[in-house]
């Protein structure tokens, strides 16, 4: 305990060295990609609106929104069982945070964005990027409003009239006090995949032709929602119901009534979470629940699965948008932390890991505009037969895809910070932690590469000869004067091309019965060479943009060495020459 005035190291004094913490800087002007995707694809008069909303909306994420979102995690929900004088009530009890959530997400027109087609066929396209720049800071109020959006979509392809008006203009309204969010209760505790079999909860239907609903809920997400769509099996005149998938219909319920007491429902539990700690996800029992019958009876899960497409999209979106999230960070603090004499960015190792984390987002980001791209086409009725098939299947093949992604580039994200990544007091565990529930939710991988099998079958070839025009069309795009460094890219495209003809080939020779019954791993193969590829394609698509930047180009052909090529090419490629170095910094930085 004696004082030394010349050590540093004393009980006032702990040293002198802090490393300082990376920055939050203006996501829109900090990507590039999202910049130059932006003008390289709206038209000039919606192009400035566009930029000068999401840099506005970029500021206030880091001036408000990003706090907000450290609250929603650090103060997680809890449910109130009683009240003090003993009555059951059932209350979920948010913090504030996630009530401002709700008010700014509806200010904003996060959802509203999609409905309005301000911008026509390109509303989605700046919907997609604002959620996509806001769900990283949004403490997961991102998952309520993709459900929300969903709804919004049924309720739209069914007919706005009736009784499915008034949710429809709260779901999509622009007004706080009006705000609507919805649930989305499929999984039940004997299956969440299997929701045909999974199903027990019954519809008695009313006199005044409403149904009450009896039966258990296994996962309910965001259940402090103001309505929800659920499936449930109605009960005939004799008392029986119809198993399986046709016995399913969809049913729209609100979840409390005008004093706020619980439309009969009992809040059992909620549930103990790795991550998405802020979101309430609760059991539930139905215990009469009003409800109103929405699609024809037996015709639930046909008609849930338009807003199975709106909530994978949603998850490709939060997938994309924390892989970007975590490298915008990393790449700040690589300016910053001091390792062997120099700064991280100027180890070249460093970059190399970097630059391919940078190159899987990229084509992840190019996937997900592509996708909103195709919604705001569909939605407007601009869509050709070959992109409605393109967007059926590049749903699930990206969100099967960009949900095990996220956890990989996240996770060597968090390595970027050394044993910083790993303090959750630095708020990026969350992001891990988050990252996990991507692949589960919303349709594990498993059922998802079913549902790709699904629509090619559906579709009896038409979405398989969709993606091989699609392919080819973006390919030869223009055949405009190709870059002559753009060469290996393109060629690396199509020989994948010639690969993937090869197998279908090959599945179509041996009768339809073929994808089906092929293993695993060959159905895996086949969906993971066919995303490759159209990844790449996506990738040397932009780079053949006249806009398109040297990283733009850069980022092509590395995705063609690193994903498309085997691993024995790549010295002939110059992965490890020393230009490459210089190359990986820029394109970390662009
Ligand atoms: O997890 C959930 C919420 C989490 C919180 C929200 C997060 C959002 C992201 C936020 C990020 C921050 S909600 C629960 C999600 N549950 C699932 O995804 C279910 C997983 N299981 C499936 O997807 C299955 O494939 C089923 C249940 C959809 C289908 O199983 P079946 O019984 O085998 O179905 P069928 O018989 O093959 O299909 C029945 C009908 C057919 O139409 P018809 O009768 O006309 O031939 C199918 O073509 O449904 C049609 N269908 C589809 N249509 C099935 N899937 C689709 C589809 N994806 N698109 C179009
Ligand atoms: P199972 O279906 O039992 O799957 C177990 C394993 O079997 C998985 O690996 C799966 O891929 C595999 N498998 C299943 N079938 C097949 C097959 N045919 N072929 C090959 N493999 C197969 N649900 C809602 O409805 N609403 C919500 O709001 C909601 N919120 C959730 C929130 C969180 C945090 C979580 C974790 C889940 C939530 N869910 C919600 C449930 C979620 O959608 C399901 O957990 C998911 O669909 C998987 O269903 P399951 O849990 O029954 O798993």
């Amino acid at each position: 305990g004696v004082e030394d005035p010349s050590s540093p190291f004393s009980r006032s004094l702990i040293g002198t060295f802090f490393q300082d913490q990376p920055l939050l800087g203006n996501q829109l002007l900090e990507d590039a990609l999202l910049q130059g995707y932006l003008r390289r694809h709206l038209p000039p008069e919606v192009l400035g609106e566009v930029c000068s909303d999401l840099e506005r909306f970029s500021e206030r994420l880091c001036s408000e929104i990003q706090a907000l979102g450290r609250q929603c995690e650090e103060t997680p929900p809890r449910l109130q069982h009683y009240d003090p004088w003993g009555r059951r009530v059932d209350r979920i009890i948010t913090c504030p945070a996630w009530g401002r959530m709700k008010e700014i997400s509806t200010e904003e027109g996060l959802v509203a964005a999609g409905y309005e087609r301000t911008y026509g066929q390109w509303s989605r396209v700046y919907q997609v990027s604002k959620l996509y720049l806001y769900c990283p800071s949004a403490g997961l109020f991102s998952c309520p409003l993709a459900m929300t959006d969903g709804a919004a979509k049924i309720i739209e392809s069914i007919g706005v009239s009736g009784l499915l008006e008034k949710p429809f203009r709260q779901l999509t309204s622009r007004d706080p006090k009006r705000f609507w969010t919805s649930g989305q209760w499929m999984t039940e505790r004997k299956g969440g995949s299997d929701v045909a079999s999974g199903t027990e909860t019954v519809a008695k239907p009313q006199p005044d032709g409403t149904y009450r609903l009896y039966g258990f809920k296994w996962f309910t997400s965001a259940t402090d929602s103001d309505m929800t769509l659920t499936l449930a099996r109605v009960v005939d005149k004799h008392g029986e119901t119809l198993q399986g998938s046709k016995g399913l219909s969809l049913f729209y319920m609100e979840v409390r009534d005008e004093q706020g007491n619980l439309n009969n429902i009992e809040v059992q539990r909620l549930k103990d979470k790795l991550g998405t700690r802020q979101v309430p996800t609760a059991e539930l029992l139905l215990d009469g629940v009003r409800a109103q019958r929405i699609s024809e009876e037996g015709r639930g899960v046909a008609s849930i699965a338009n807003m199975l497409t709106i909530t994978r999209i949603h998850n490709v979106i939060s997938a994309v948008g924390c892989m970007r999230r975590i490298i915008n960070l990393g790449r700040e603090y690589a300016t910053k932390r001091v390792v062997f004499g120099k700064f991280l960015k100027e180890h070249p190792l460093h970059m190399q890991t970097m630059a391919r984390m940078e190159v899987e987002t990229r084509a992840a980001f190019l996937l997900l505009m592509e996708l909103s791209r195709l919604l705001g086409r569909e939605e407007t009725g601009c869509a050709s037969e070959l992109e409605l098939d393109m967007l059926r299947l590049l749903t699930p093949v990206a969100k099967l895809y960009t949900g095990k992604q996220a956890v990989a580039v996240i996770s060597e994200g968090l390595e970027c910070f050394g044993g910083q990544g790993y303090m959750e007091d630095t708020g990026l565990p969350v992001l891990l932690r988050d990252a996990q529930v991507l692949s589960i939710w919303e349709g594990t991988t498993n059922i998802l590469s079913l549902d790709v099998l699904r629509s090619l079958a559906k579709s009896r070839g038409r979405v398989l000869e969709a993606f091989f025009t699609d392919v080819k069309v973006s390919d030869h795009q223009d055949r405009r004067p190709v870059r002559p460094a753009l060469t290996p890219a393109m060629k690396a495209v199509e020989s994948s091309l010639h690969r993937l003809g090869q197998f279908a080939q090959v599945s179509s020779e041996r009768g339809p019965d073929f994808m089906q019954l092929s293993s695993r791993a060959r159905q895996a193969h086949c969906v993971a060479l066919s995303l490759s590829l159209y990844l790449g394609t996506l990738l040397v698509d932009h780079a053949a943009w006249e806009g398109a930047s040297q990283s733009d180009l850069c980022a092509a052909l590395r995705w063609c060495e690193q994903d498309l090529c085997p691993v024995v090419t790549k010295e002939k490629t110059g992965c490890y020459s020393r230009d490459s170095s210089a190359m990986d910094t820029a394109l970390v930085y662009e």
